[in-house]
């Protein structure tokens, strides 16, 4: 019998491409839609891969635990995946509350659906290499004591901790995933990646001339979101729920990764960047580095798509939206 998924964000970047994993193995796809008067809006990303009539969409909220559970009680999923979050670090500032809303107190209305209405369904929680924040230790682990510096980081923390309790309170089966930065042609604008791969895309079609970044010396460990969602999937597979660390296990500045995309297009970044403050936090995450041994030994799973493989896809794919 074919399984059943439920999806929350799954209007995001990894709920498409989990989507269309999941709908490659055959399961049936449901997703959670936030209800809003923009009719067809929200499907784009699944639309771009082609997938959005294959999903069955729900309305519902992550702050509303009286209809998620109804969705549940009648999709009565073998898998639940919470990718839904209020989830640019940025913004977590300018809206602290709502942040926590969605992103902390979210998962706990989805495992409490979970709890009272599917027991017995798997569950994972998308948990953040934010969540190192301050590093206290250089490569980081599952073991790796956390040090939130953001609003959002701190929610995340929240969820991460309540899908820990929830497996050790109640025997649910529920796994947390540390997914570093994960990146594609389906990113959001406003993160820095996909920033900078659409304006290189509209600087070479003379769309555009200067791109304002903020701090360059940020380092991230930068991954393909289509091998980070198989990771999500076999997290769930296994005999025993658990918490895996999912990243490449190499760090690269916003410079360096801005220099690849300028370079593919045969342009010189510093022909056009220019810094401005504004796009500073008033709490930086330095540096960010993963070692997903655990993954790799438990799950079997290795990053396949390369930082420079992945910046030219996505700047190529601008430049054809753009074109
Ligand atoms: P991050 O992603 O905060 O790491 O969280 P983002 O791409 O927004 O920032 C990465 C780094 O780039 C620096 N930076 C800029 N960032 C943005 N957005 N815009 C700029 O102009 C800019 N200039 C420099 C930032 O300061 C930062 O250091 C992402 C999100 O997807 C989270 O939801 C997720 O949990 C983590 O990755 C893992």
């Amino acid at each position: 019998m074919a399984k059943t998924a439920l999806i929350t964000g799954v209007t995001g970047q990894d709920g498409a491409y989990l989507s269309q994993l999941l709908l490659e193995k055959g399961y049936k796809v449901f997703g959670v839609v936030r209800r809003s008067s923009h009719y067809g809006v929200h499907s784009h990303r699944l639309d771009w891969l082609g997938i959005a009539d294959d999903v069955v969409f729900l309305d519902g909220d992550m702050t509303d635990l009286s209809g998620l559970c109804r969705i549940v009680r009648d999709v009565q999923p073998d898998e639940v995946y919470n990718l839904a979050a209020q989830s640019f670090v940025k913004t977590s500032w300018e809206q602290p509350f709502l942040t926590g809303n969605v992103t902390g107190l979210g998962a706990v209305v989805v495992l409490e659906a979970l709890r009272l209405e599917a027991p017995q369904a798997r569950f994972y929680q998308a948990s953040s290499s934010e969540m190192f924040g301050l590093i206290q230790e250089k490569v980081q682990t599952e073991t790796t004591p956390f040090y939130p510096r953001s609003p959002y980081a701190a929610a995340k923390l929240y969820a991460h901790w309540m899908t820990i309790n929830y497996r050790e309170s109640f025997d649910l089966f529920t796994c947390s995933g540390l997914l570093f930065n994960h990146e594609s042609p389906l990113r959001g604008r406003e993160f820095v990646t996909r920033k900078v791969t659409d304006a290189v895309a509209r600087i070479k079609l003379g769309k555009l001339d200067t791109l304002e970044l903020g701090n360059l010396d940020a380092k991230r460990d930068w991954g393909h979101a289509k091998d980070y969602v198989r990771a999500m999937w076999l997290m769930l597979q296994q005999d025993e729920p658990d918490d895996f660390v999912i990243a490449t296990g190499r760090t690269t500045s916003v410079k360096q990764m801005v220099d690849i995309a300028f370079e593919h297009v045969g342009l010189k970044a510093s022909d056009h960047v220019a810094i401005n403050p504004d796009f500073y936090r008033p709490a930086e995450v330095d540096v960010l580095l993963g070692d997903a041994g655990k993954a790799k030994a438990k799950l079997g799973w290795e990053p396949e798509i390369s930082l420079e493989d992945m910046i030219c896809e996505m700047v190529d794919a601008d430049i054809a939206r753009h074109s």
